[in-house]
């Protein structure tokens, strides 16, 4: 198999031939804690900035000792069907309060060019205009030439040096004069930096409270309140080569008659941990962005870019794609990325940008979430809003949890540790919740979760705000890590731990239902609401919704598999059977799809969104096409329903659906949503758009394209199992299979020609999709489709 090349390929790069006019055609570069959009503007350069822990807010109690009181009462009303007097009592009486938002750390601007400053307005010959975004390397550049001046930018963020490096150089017979500048939509200051030269300095405070989310301006809901609430700093220091570089007092940095310079920006905010005082236990932003710019300034732009390119090329490498030929993919490349996006919108075939989605993917989660930083929420790390959409919060009855979808399949593990720190984080304060809110045992997370580590529900209604499943979601994660590279010490000293915490409090959750049954009550199934029997009112409280079975009963199956892995709690696991043997079953309707609620409700909207009823088949595995082929079929007349009454329509859930139907084996329907959330759901900058962006489509699109590759959640490893008629030749290394396994393959007309099986921790592997090819192994011998044969470690199988 040939192997492909990333260096300087146009396929791997978004570019445009003018600046972004507006915040989603900016391009995202991120070391997972600091963000920057960049606008790659001419005279006057702006890059958004963000930084993960500033967010409102500071530990505080947010429990509802109220609720516990009233949830015997709840139980009552709706096991004797009074499912809308029950839902007005979690209404009124069981929820909490708002989770926090995360806050827009501010801008750098940068005025460059005197002479072309002052003639704004005027002719001039700008010529020769590119502004891109390389994923290869993370570098955002820009070029262009006045005249006879040719000026080139180039942006990163440094993960190893914690550092934003601006570039600029002046080419022919004009230096760079530039002046950079610094502000904040939050409260803040500017100046110089105390006792240092050619620095300027941004020192402000987050809200205390933001109480509202972004709906046009509510000045009056950000709440700043004396002593409380983040404190941040940023800091820009000037490198000059050539010519000079000088701060003053009103917090200018200019730069004259340079051949080049460097901008070292750093940022960081006095977070101490969810649960800590701000600034206590050394948090110190002063001290942090002093730190890091003097050891940058040390290494110098060509040590600082050597060292992220490496270090970005480390993980963004290990996954090759190329979708048709490489050709018509060089062809498609050399036109700019909003013109391409526009002509596949008019029906052109343009597989390279379907291939460019799934590396942007790729790039955003290095980008937002790295090892030590926080977890990528809703907008990953980039956001302008004080009030931002939903918060910008963790939101798990599904946004979190996709953001993740492709982390392990995608060759990115790593990338997936904030989201266990999180987990592990929430199941702290989610212990609380479940003593204060529920009586229980374990650990529980409802449906939005903030810096803060909320896990009680939020205010709202029960229809999005009752559901205490979050926590049991995201444990899949864990387990998910597990299966993907088996370490038996991550699962014993992380995952298992918190699973079983959250399975106790599953156990103390579950409760006997009407039919003798184990059940949940108050039951809902995330934002959907039923029509009552009696009145036809839309509701969403009831019994036992399928996602809860499917989430609990998966949860206590992998904690009794991963406890007899580890040897460990055999009397727990025998509980943890018990438990699943009493519990109730999700259920095909008499009309043939999988029911939703425990009744065959009518649905308040047939088209929803969110198909939580479908958790079973994607993202869990209680249901596959080989397995439980009823089931299955269930799940396909559920999709279709949903899909004629307008379902998947935001892009989170066209990605979902794409991944569904990539399980199904569909692989054309698959391809024709890849193909809707491109066209429909995609901004210039192929940024998701929701609407607004939200990044989950990204992410879960990423996964569904690879999902369309390669499968292994039934017991083997299925090569293809879901190839569109329109991805007839291609290749993929790097991707990753359960079990810890890593694929390399390429095909023909639609048929595998050669695949390569790389065993990172060895044992039996099944293969299928073969063709009639087979596995060669090291004696001599061969197994073919479907046989399974023992595999060592580090060493690598080919099929041929
Ligand atoms: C859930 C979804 C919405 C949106 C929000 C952030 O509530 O139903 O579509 O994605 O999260």
């Amino acid at each position: 198999m040939s192997k492909l090349t990333y260096s300087d390929q146009a396929e791997w790069k978004l570019w445009y031939d003018r600046p972004a006019s507006r915040w989603e055609e900016a391009l995202p570069v991120g070391n997972g804690r600091i963000g920057g959009m960049v606008y790659g503007g001419i005279d006057r350069e702006l890059i958004a900035l963000n930084e993960d822990t500033l967010w409102s807010g500071f530990p505080r109690d947010p429990q509802n000792y109220d609720a516990l009181r009233h949830l015997g009462a709840a139980r009552e009303l709706i096991f004797a069907g009074k499912y809308k007097e029950a839902e007005k009592l979690v209404d009124a009486k069981m929820l909490g309060r708002r989770t926090e938002s995360y806050q827009p750390l501010g801008n750098l601007r940068l005025e460059q060019g005197e002479e072309a400053a002052e003639s704004v307005g005027a002719e001039r010959k700008v010529s020769g205009f590119r502004r891109e975004l390389d994923l290869a390397t993370g570098i955002a550049s820009t070029s262009y030439r006045i005249g006879e001046a040719a000026y080139e930018r180039e942006v990163f963020v440094s993960a190893v040096d914690q550092v934003l490096v601006v570039r600029l150089v002046a080419r022919g017979d004009k230096p760079v004069d530039l002046a950079a500048s610094l502000d904040s939509l939050l409260r803040h200051q500017v100046g110089v930096v105390p006792a240092e030269t050619a620095r300027i300095g941004m020192t402000g405070r987050a809200p205390s409270h933001v109480a509202d989310n972004y709906r046009g301006d509510h000045p009056q809901s950000v709440l700043y309140e004396e002593g409380l609430g983040l404190s941040f700093e940023v800091q820009l220091l000037a490198l000059p080569e050539g010519g000079t570089a000088e701060a003053d007092e009103s917090g200018r940095l200019t730069v004259r008659g340079a051949k080049a310079v460097t901008l070292l920006l750093a940022a960081a905010t006095d977070f101490a941990g969810y649960d800590k005082t701000p600034g206590s236990g050394g948090a110190d932003p002063t001290e942090r962005c002093r730190a890091v710019l003097a050891a940058a300034a040390e290494l110098g732009y060509e040590r600082l870019r050597e060292r992220h390119v490496a270090d970005h090329r480390l993980l963004f490498g290990r996954v090759e794609l190329r979708l048709g030929s490489a050709s018509a993919g060089a062809e498609r490349a050399a036109r700019p990325t909003n013109e391409r996006l526009d002509a596949y919108r008019s029906g052109a075939e343009d597989l390279a940008l379907e291939a460019l989605y799934f590396h942007y993917g790729r790039y955003l989660l290095m980008a937002s979430s790295r090892p030590g930083t926080e977890a990528a929420h809703l907008q990953g790390i980039w956001n302008p809003h004080v009030q931002p959409p939903w918060n910008c919060g963790y939101t798990t009855n599904i946004n979190t949890q996709m953001n993740y979808w492709h982390a392990e399949v995608a060759g990115l593990a790593e990338c997936h540790e904030p989201l266990f720190e999180l987990i592990r984080d929430l199941s702290v304060t989610g212990a609380r919740t479940a003593r204060i809110h529920y009586g229980s045992r374990g650990w529980v997370a409802h449906h939005n979760v903030d810096l803060w580590r909320q896990s009680t529900p939020s205010d709202g209604e029960a229809s999005w705000a009752f559901w205490p499943l979050g926590g049991v979601w995201l444990c899949r994660h864990l387990w998910e890590h597990y299966q993907f590279a088996p370490d038996e010490r991550f699962l014993r000293e992380t995952a298992y731990p918190l699973m079983k915490g959250a399975a106790e409090f599953c156990q103390d959750w579950l409760v006997i239902g009407p039919d003798g049954r184990l059940v949940t009550a108050p039951s809902t199934s995330p934002e959907n609401k039923f029509l009552t029997p009696d009145g036809g009112e839309p509701c969403s409280v009831s019994v036992g919704s399928t996602m809860d079975l499917f989430l609990i009963r998966e949860l206590l199956t992998h904690t009794i598999r991963a406890a007899e892995i580890l040897g460990v709690d055999e009397a727990r696991r025998k509980e943890l059977a018990d438990t699943l043997a009493r519990m109730a079953q999700p259920k095909i309707g008499p009309d043939g799809r999988l029911q939703e609620w425990s009744e065959p409700f009518a649905e308040a909207e047939p088209g929803h969104r969110h198909v939580s009823h479908l958790y079973g088949f994607y993202p869990g595995d209680a249901i596959t096409v080989r397995q439980t082929p009823e089931l299955a079929e269930a799940v396909r007349r559920t999709l279709e329903e949903r899909i004629r009454n307008g379902g998947g329509h935001t892009g989170w859930s066209c990605a979902w659906l794409i991944n569904l139907y990539a399980r199904l084996g569909e692989g054309e329907t698959a391809h024709r949503f890849v193909e809707t959330l491109l066209s429909r759901s995609t901004y210039p900058n192929l940024f998701d758009d929701h609407p607004p962006f939200q990044i989950d489509g990204n992410f879960g699109g990423a996964a569904g394209i690879a999902e369309m590759l390669l499968q292994s959640h039934m017991d083997g490893i299925d090569l293809l199992p879901s190839l569109p008629a329109a991805w007839a030749s291609g290749e993929v290394s790097g991707l990753r299979a359960r079990g810890g396994f890593t694929v390399g393959m390429a095909w023909e007309e639609g048929r595998l020609t050669s695949a390569s099986i790389t065993a990172t921790v060895g044992g039996w592997c099944t293969l299928r999709g073969l063709h009639g090819l087979t596995v060669r192994l090291p004696d001599g011998r061969t197994a073919r489709e479907g046989e399974r044969f023992p595999t060592e470690a580090g060493v690598t199988y080919i099929v041929g």
